[in-house]
């Protein structure tokens, strides 16, 4: 419950707790209202003095324009309120299925609250105590739409919230402490659409820096980019409604400015640019015009055909959602769309780190900013989730225990740094070089068979003693970020350290998916397993055209002992290199998803193999997937559910898989997959970075997904999984093992491991993202998040 000085008394309202018979209303607006200038006045007359011409758009919005925009949400052709209640109706259920007990709602913009009931109701419905406040511009049509909603609910206390969105927002960050439980931005209506895409960024992105913490979430109703005809239609309907509405706007406005429009000189006009994805409403001078006199000499003339803006409506695909998700620290957890696939209502929430999907630099060493994030994530798996309690399990019996992986990270970062920096000494203790140095990773058929490894301690260093030296680890990274004279082989050191601690993440998360004693991440995921919606437009299978492509990186290590800045220069691992054309001709049949968990299990069935793989548990009469959240049902129904995740197997069975299918199916090769992730619309861009905003990556969700029905066919990360090729890991011509970890490939030179590309929901973007990555492991290896996809040559 939330609790917030009126304003002038200095004393506490508190919402009440129960009913709504008696609607609080709290006057949360700013001071300004006090002054003595009109501040309508003043933005009005600004904006018609700004090059081009402008009128603030909340001018469509008194009594007048608000009744006029609700006759708008009745229109057909204005569609989006339909799709929108559509969604409500059919998905409200879910959505407050979705948000956790005890939640503060803030409404921005609540209106008449006929969408918003239908969510309040499955919330009271499904006994979840909350508090919701309905922010609005008007304390009247506030007081009347809380007045509409029912008497008799017991679960949670409504309040009315006075005054403008930036009021709340600054209101949202003063009280938001208060607040017991999580905090959920409900912005209803598509009107998000009425800020430009870097408006809306930097709206949001206040939200998510002044009030919101990890776990909080924000439901957003967002119109997509459809059909432009039906748009310009949604905003130029015959009735002439919206013309009503905008010119309204007009006659509001000369109740601030003396009367100056002569409403005859003005008529509406309305634009799509369908390139950019925005409506603009504009008044049009139909004669010159001049109000001089009020707007001042220079601006106040204006010639006939003058357009003044006075609204725009952005509208977004779900890629576009997001990007502008990622720019503010959000991440999409899921979304619900209209029958028509007009409409998206999205749920978004503040992860516990980020890795800045959509501006991360694959290439050059990580900012400090990409550490403290990696630390964060480190920090939350590998001490949170992986309690103490743990250190001593060996999830993976192959596999070291627990605790060697805490120790690991920082040592090996202080080993390659001691190396590459002469004038570093190891850091105390140096005997962690030797017990921390190299894991366990054994030849699978035969485990006497292990590369050189660190030698176990009879037991492991006391937790704090290991935390105090990552702690050390850590403050030398970050001095040496200012150290002016470092080599590009210690910037190498850095990079590398950097996505060696990536790339253990993900085998951390592989371990503990493995274990019954794994503490659940505290991110809502839990609560909803993938995006749901609609089955897909795009078929089965795609036919792509085989072509030569680049394979790998230029990252010559020659002239390491130049002294450079940290993003002088590009680095990849051993494996990426040399680049280089690959010859390939030919077509092949590509199926748009992985092989699916449901898929496999029928494969299981059909066989009569009671052979599950290790990623599930339970068996093939009743089978559950293994995550971080515990075992999950299969839920054959469910588009959404684990059935339709990709399945994790080992390369053996999902060959073996292949040959059941029979008709030519496989797996590809390397290059077979790097010509589909090009293929797929978002995978390749020239400078050697695929763009992966829609994949599964980067701990979005904290388990596989389904392949989202917008996307043709899968590209990397698509589905949170890796996936197996049929091509050998084996040594290239032009091969050259690393200087700093010569031992990184080059010791799986053995036959037995094959590449694997793409990336998993816990892989780092800086992997999955860069196109030249390559990761491997043993065919037989069945805990790794890896998955795989069923193609075919075309003859
Ligand atoms: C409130 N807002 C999201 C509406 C829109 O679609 O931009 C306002 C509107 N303007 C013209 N018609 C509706």
């Amino acid at each position: 419950m939330l609790e917030t000085p009126s304003r002038g008394t200095g004393a506490h309202l508190v919402a009440k707790e129960r009913g709504v018979d008696t609607p609080r209303i709290i006057d949360i607006r700013s001071s300004r209202q006090a002054s003595t200038e009109d501040p309508v006045r003043k933005d009005i007359l600004d904006g018609l003095q700004s090059s081009p011409p402008k009128i603030p758009t909340y001018i469509l919005y008194d009594a007048q324009g608000l009744q006029l925009f609700d006759a708008i949400t009745r229109l057909e052709c204005y569609y989006l309120t339909a799709s929108e209640l559509s969604i409500l109706t059919q998905y409200g259920k879910d959505l407050a299925s979705s948000l956790p007990d005890n939640s503060t709602v803030v409404e921005l913009g609540c209106g008449s609250l006929n969408k918003t009931r239908l969510l309040l109701y499955a919330l009271e419905s499904q006994r979840k105590k909350t508090n919701y406040y309905a922010l609005d511009l008007s304390s009247s049509e506030l007081k009347k739409a809380i007045c509409g909603l029912d008497r008799g609910l017991k679960y949670m206390s409504v309040v009315g919230l006075h005054g403008t969105y930036d009021d709340g927002r600054k209101w949202l960050a003063r009280a938001r402490s208060k607040a017991s439980g999580p905090l959920v931005v409900l912005w209803l209506g598509s009107s998000i659409g009425n800020l430009s895409r870097d408006d809306a960024a930097s709206f949001l992105s206040q939200f998510v820096s002044e009030s919101l913490v990890p776990g909080d979430m924000f439901v957003i109703g967002i119109d997509r980019r459809n059909d432009p005809d039906v748009v310009w239609k949604a905003y130029n309907d015959d009735l002439g409604i919206t013309r009503k509405f905008i010119l309204n706007g007009l006659a509001h406005a000369n109740r601030h400015l003396d009367q100056v429009f002569q409403l005859k000189d003005w008529e509406y006009e309305g634009v799509y640019h369908k390139e950019e994805g925005y409506h603009e409403a504009f008044y049009a001078a139909q004669r010159d015009v001049d109000m001089r006199g009020i707007v001042g000499n220079e601006s106040g003339y204006f010639p006939g055909g003058t357009r003044i803006l006075v609204e725009q409506s952005w509208k977004y695909s779900p890629q576009e959602v997001a990007i502008l998700a990622d720019r503010c620290g959000l991440l999409p957890l899921q979304r619900w769309t209209d029958a028509a696939g007009t409409y998206d209502l999205h749920l978004l929430h503040v992860p516990p780190f980020d890795f800045f999907i959509s501006s991360c630099d694959v290439t050059r060493v990580p900012s400090l900013d990409s550490w403290q994030e990696l630390w964060k994530s480190w920090d939350l798996v590998s001490e949170y989730m992986m309690a103490d309690e743990m250190l001593q399990e060996k999830p993976i019996p192959v596999r070291n225990e627990c605790a060697f992986y805490r120790g690991h990270v920082p040592t090996f970062f202080d080993i390659k740094i001691t190396e590459a920096v002469p004038e570093l000494r190891p850091l105390e203790p140096v005997y962690f070089h030797d017990i921390f140095a190299r894991g366990i990773d054994p030849d699978l058929d035969d485990p006497s068979q292990v590369h050189w490894h660190s030698s176990t301690p009879q037991t492991w260093p006391a937790p704090d003693k290991v935390m105090k030296y990552k702690d050390s680890v850590r403050e030398r990274i970050k001095l040496l970020y200012s150290n002016a004279t470092m080599t590009r082989h210690g910037w190498r050191a850095i990079w590398m350290g950097f996505e060696h601690e990536a790339m253990h993440l993900e085998t951390l998360m592989y371990m503990l998916v493995q274990s019954g004693t794994t503490i659940p991440p505290p991110v809502p995921a839990a609560l909803c397993f993938g995006i749901g919606g609609l089955p897909s437009r795009f078929p089965d299978t795609t036919t792509i055209e085989l072509h030569d492509i680049e394979l790998g990186m230029i990252d010559s290590e020659d002239q390491d002992d130049v002294v450079e800045s940290a993003s002088a220069h590009e680095f990849g691992w051993d494996n990426e290199k040399p680049a280089g054309i690959f010859s390939i001709s030919g077509k092949l049949e590509v199926s748009r998803k992985l092989i699916t968990n449901a898929d496999y299990l029928a494969y299981l069935r059909e066989t009569g193999s009671q052979c599950i793989p290790q990623s599930w548990s339970g068996s093939v009469v009743r089978p559950t997937v293994k995550t971080v959240f515990g075992a999950i049902a299969f839920g054959m129904t469910d588009e959404t559910g684990p059935a339709q995740w990709p399945v994790v197997a080992s390369y053996n069975d999902l060959k073996k898989y292949a040959k059941w299918k029979g008709q030519g199916w496989r797996l590809p090769s390397e290059v077979e997959l790097r010509v589909i992730y090009d293929y797929a619309a978002y995978g390749h861009s020239s400078n050697g970075k695929y763009d992966i905003t829609q994949s599964n990556v980067a701990f979005k969700f904290w388990h596989p997904t389904p392949l989202a029905p917008e996307i043709e066919i899968a590209g990397p990360g698509s589905m949170g999984v890796w996936e197996w090729t049929a091509t050998e890991l084996a040594r290239v011509e032009g091969f050259v093992p690393g200087r700093l970890y010569p031992e990184y490939t080059a010791d799986f030179f053995d036959g037995k491991h094959n590449v694997v590309l793409g990336g998993s929901w816990a892989t780092h973007p800086r992997l999955s993202g860069r196109r030249s990555f390559r990761n491997w492991y043993q065919r037989a290896y069945e805990f790794a998040f890896v998955g795989g996809r069923l193609v075919r040559d075309v003859l």
